[in-house]
C-alpha cells in the first residue's frame, strides 16, 4: 500500500469497495434514505471530514439548529467505506455538546461516487468522494506544469463517476493557458482561469452554488489558496471549517466539505482534497468513458455524418468518426489519449 503513503488522509477508511458497483446516476438529486426498520429515531447528516476513524457531521442543516457533530462508525457497519460527502443516519447522543460522540448506523445511497486506484492495472479503489455532481479539475498554467494528458486522466475519472468536469487553471500570472486550453478545443468544458490576483470569484460562484463540487489536482496547483478565496473567514469562523479547524487540522492533509455562499444567499458545497501522486483509472468502466466524452464534445455546425449525433452513436463509431476529423485536431487527440488511458486500466 505504499503508493498511497505520501497521503495523509485517513487511516481508518482505506476499504475496498471494488464489491460496490455505483451506478453513475448525474442527474441524481439528494440519494434516497433506504428504510430499515432499525434505528427508527435515527437523524440524517452529511459527512464533512473525516479524522481517524471520528467522522464531523453536519446535522439540521439550514436550520436554527444547524449544527456539526462528532460521531464514530458503528460496529454494525463492519468496513463499508464512510466518506466526505456522504449523507448517513445518526443515532445516540447527536447534541453536538462537547465531548459527546454519536454512532453513524448507515450510509445514504450515493449518487455518485469518485474513486481512484493505485496504478491503471489494479482495480483495488480508494473512494475520495461521495455525492459530487461536479469536479473542478484545478490546473496551474506552470509550476507545475501543467499536462494535458493528466486533465484527460480527471476526465475519464468524471466521466465514469457521473460527474461534470469544469476546468480551472492557475496561475496565468506565470504562463500564458492558451496553448494548453486549445488541446481541449473538442470539449465544451466550462473553463475558468485565474491568477494570484485575479480570481473571479463572482463567475466561480456562480458555478459552484448548488453543488457539490470537488476539487482535483496535483499538489501545488493552488486548491486550496481557491478554495480559501471562496470561503471567506468570517464562514469558517462561524461555520463548518471552524469546528474543524479547532482540532488543529490542515486542511490540505484531509478531504474537507466546506459551505459556500454567493452574495445573494445561495449556497454550494466544494470539498478541498489533498494532492496525490497518482490517480490510477483500474477500477473505471470504459464503457461509461466514450458516452460522457461525446456528451461533452463541442458539436460541430451542421448535418452530422448519417444523420447521427455523435452521443447517439456507438462507441467504435464515436472512435471512427473523431479519428476522422469530426473534431478536429484536438478532437483526434483527446480520443487517442482517453482510449489509451481506457485500454490500459485492468
Ligand atoms: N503565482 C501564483 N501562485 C499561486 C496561485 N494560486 C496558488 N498559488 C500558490 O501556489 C502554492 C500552492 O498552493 P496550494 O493552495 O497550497 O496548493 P494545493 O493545490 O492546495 O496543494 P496540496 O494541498 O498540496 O494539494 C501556494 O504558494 C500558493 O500561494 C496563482 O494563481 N498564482
Ligand atoms: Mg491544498
Amino acid at each position: 500500500m505504499s503508493w498511497w503513503a505520501d497521503d495523509d488522509e485517513d487511516d481508518d477508511d482505506d476499504f475496498d469497495e471494488s464489491s460496490i458497483r455505483v451506478r453513475p446516476n448525474p442527474k441524481g438529486n439528494r440519494p434516497r434514505t433506504k428504510t430499515r426498520p432499525e434505528h427508527k429515531d435515527a437523524v440524517a447528516g452529511r459527512i464533512m471530514t473525516v479524522d481517524r476513524g471520528r467522522f464531523s457531521v453536519l446535522i439540521d442543516q439550514d436550520t436554527p439548529e444547524e449544527r456539526e457533530i462528532t460521531a464514530s462508525r458503528a460496529r454494525e457497519l463492519g468496513r463499508t467505506a464512510i466518506v466526505t460527502g456522504d449523507w448517513v443516519d445518526l443515532v445516540g447522543d447527536t447534541s453536538g455538546d462537547e465531548g459527546t460522540l454519536s454512532r453513524v448506523v448507515r450510509v445514504h445511497e450515493r449518487s455518485t461516487l469518485l474513486r481512484r486506484s493505485a496504478d491503471d492495472s489494479d482495480a483495488v479503489e480508494r473512494v475520495i468522494v461521495a455525492n459530487a455532481d461536479q469536479m473542478l479539475i484545478v490546473v496551474a498554467a506552470a509550476n507545475p506544469e501543467p499536462r494535458a494528458r493528466l486533465i484527460d486522466r480527471y476526465l475519464v475519472a468524471a466521466f465514469d463517476a457521473g460527474i461534470t468536469p469544469i476546468l480551472c487553471i492557475t496561475k496565468t500570472d506565470l504562463a500564458d493557458p492558451a496553448p494548453l486550453l486549445s488541446e481541449f478545443d473538442a470539449l465544451d468544458l466550462r473553463v475558468v482561469t485565474l491568477s494570484q490576483n485575479d480570481v473571479p470569484v463572482e463567475e466561480l460562484t456562480d458555478l459552484l452554488v448548488g453543488h457539490t463540487t470537488v476539487t482535483v489536482g496535483h499538489s501545488g496547483v493552488g486548491k486550496s489558496t481557491l478554495v480559501n478565496v471562496l470561503v471567506p473567514s468570517a464562514e469558517r469562523a462561524t461555520g463548518v471549517v471552524n469546528t474543524v479547524t479547532g482540532r488543529g487540522r490542515h486542511t490540505s492533509s484531509s478531504t474537507i466539505c466546506l459551505r459556500l455562499r454567493a452574495a445573494d444567499g445561495r449556497t454550494g458545497w466544494i470539498i478541498d482534497t489533498p494532492g496525490v501522486r497518482s490517480f490510477g483509472l483500474g477500477h473505471v468502466d470504459p464503457a461509461n468513458i466514450l458516452k460522457s466524452f461525446a456528451a461533452t464534445a463541442r458539436v460541430p455546425e451542421g448535418e452530422p455524418p448519417g444523420g447521427i449525433p455523435l452521443t447517439e452513436a456507438h462507441d467504435w463509431e464515436i472512435i471512427d468518426r473523431v479519428e476522422a476529423g469530426e473534431l478536429g485536431e484536438s478532437g483526434k487527440a483527446r480520443i487517442e489519449s482517453l482510449r489509451k488511458l481506457i485500454e490500459h486500466t485492468a
